[in-house]
């Protein structure tokens, strides 16, 4: 798996328009150490920071723990990435309560659950251990900050500006999303829904079903949902590892060109299905870069340069300064747009 992220100008996305200039450095560790360099942050602080996916295996997360390790290089920390086979709620709590018995400075968390791993990290934070959320948090309470890569907002609005467009504003839909306990995904799907009833009453959402951002079961529901809704106009996937599975299904089948498919996706998993027609249009940020900063926010709170309080303010690196905002939450940026015309642009 290549990913050279290509020096491009992005328009107005400031996200995006910083660059990470990636090298591709093989494959994610899957083991319980580090893998990088050792080394040791200014003064005492314990710059051993661990980033802890939803599951391994999804090239989302691959990219955002690579933009992570690239912080911790950069700084001068310990990388390390572990995390389970399945995005389920309780199963990084295994992996949580070794890190604390490990004495890591700081933990990197995308929840699958709000509430299912919040005893765990509370633990760790009690044994010193900084809890940074990125990407899908939990209750706030159980997490110093929480880095959320576009509001849920702007992420909701995206999706449903996209499917209306695709299929005229009128007739079915359904959703396919990740685990059912998803924090991120569900809060999209709420306003999604809320804007949908709001601006698009011709758009009737059928059904939401979950692939838990497995690609087996989010094809077999893809195949499943088109059998059970034969009117369905769109599918709406607010998920990486679900948006590829569909197009992969639709790409080969009669479906294709004719049930469109939008979402939220990467660049390199949807390439082949933009170019062969399955789908016009998705969307999605720069997961590199919401590592880059989830890396640089941990150590701003190690090195008690921050306590996660609104106005708090810490230098991301090549991203800048960055400021903590309500419910102690980081915002990266806005979500962007790939289609045809820009998607040889992108390489993650
Ligand atoms: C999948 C995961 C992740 C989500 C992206 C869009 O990779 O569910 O949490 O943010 O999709």
């Amino acid at each position: 798996m290549s990913f050279h992220t290509k020096r491009t100008r992005i328009g107005a996305i400031a996200a995006l328009a910083v660059t990470v200039a990636l090298v591709a450095t093989g494959c994610s560790s899957g083991g319980s150490g580090g893998d990088s360099s050792e080394g040791s942050g200014g003064g005492d602080a314990n710059l051993a920071i661990t980033f802890l996916p939803k599951n391994l295996g999804n090239a989302y997360f691959d990219t955002s723990d690579k933009g992570g390790e690239k912080a911790i290089k950069e700084f001068g920390g310990t990388y390390a990435e572990v995390g389970p086979a399945e995005a389920s709620p309780d199963a990084q709590v295994s992996y949580i309560n070794t890190l604390t018995q490990q004495g890591v400075g700081g933990i990197v968390v995308s929840a699958n659950d709000p509430k299912a791993i919040c005893d765990a990290l509370n633990e760790a934070r009690d044994a010193g251990i900084k809890v940074v959320t990125f990407d899908s948090d939990t209750n706030p309470e159980c997490r110093d900050i929480f880095i959320n890569q576009a509001t849920a907002d702007g992420i909701a609005k995206v999706q449903v500006d996209m499917i209306a467009d695709q299929i005229g504003d009128s007739g079915e839909v359904a959703i396919l999303s990740a685990s059912a306990n998803a924090t991120n995904q569900n809060a999209w799907i709420e306003t999604m829904k809320t804007l949908l009833a709001s601006d698009h009453p011709n758009i009737k959402l059928v059904d939401t079903v979950y692939g838990d951002d497995d690609d087996q079961t989010s094809f077999d529901k893809t195949a499943a949902l088109l059998q059970t809704y034969p009117d369905l106009k769109g599918i709406i996937s607010p998920t990486t590892v679900g948006i590829a599975a569909a197009a992969r299904y639709l790409s080969t089948s009669d479906y294709k060109g004719k049930v469109a498919l939008t979402g939220l996706g990467t660049p390199n998993q949807m390439r082949d299905f933009v170019e062969d027609g399955t789908v016009t249009e998705f969307a999605l940020w720069n997961p590199a870069d919401l590592g880059y900063l989830a890396a640089f926010a941990a150590k701003a709170l190690i090195e008690g340069d921050i306590t996660g309080k609104e106005g708090d303010s810490f230098t991301a690196g090549d991203l800048g300064d960055f400021k903590v905002g309500a419910d102690g939450t980081v915002l990266l940026g806005e979500p962007y747009k790939f289609n045809k015309d820009n998607i040889g642009d992108f390489d993650f």
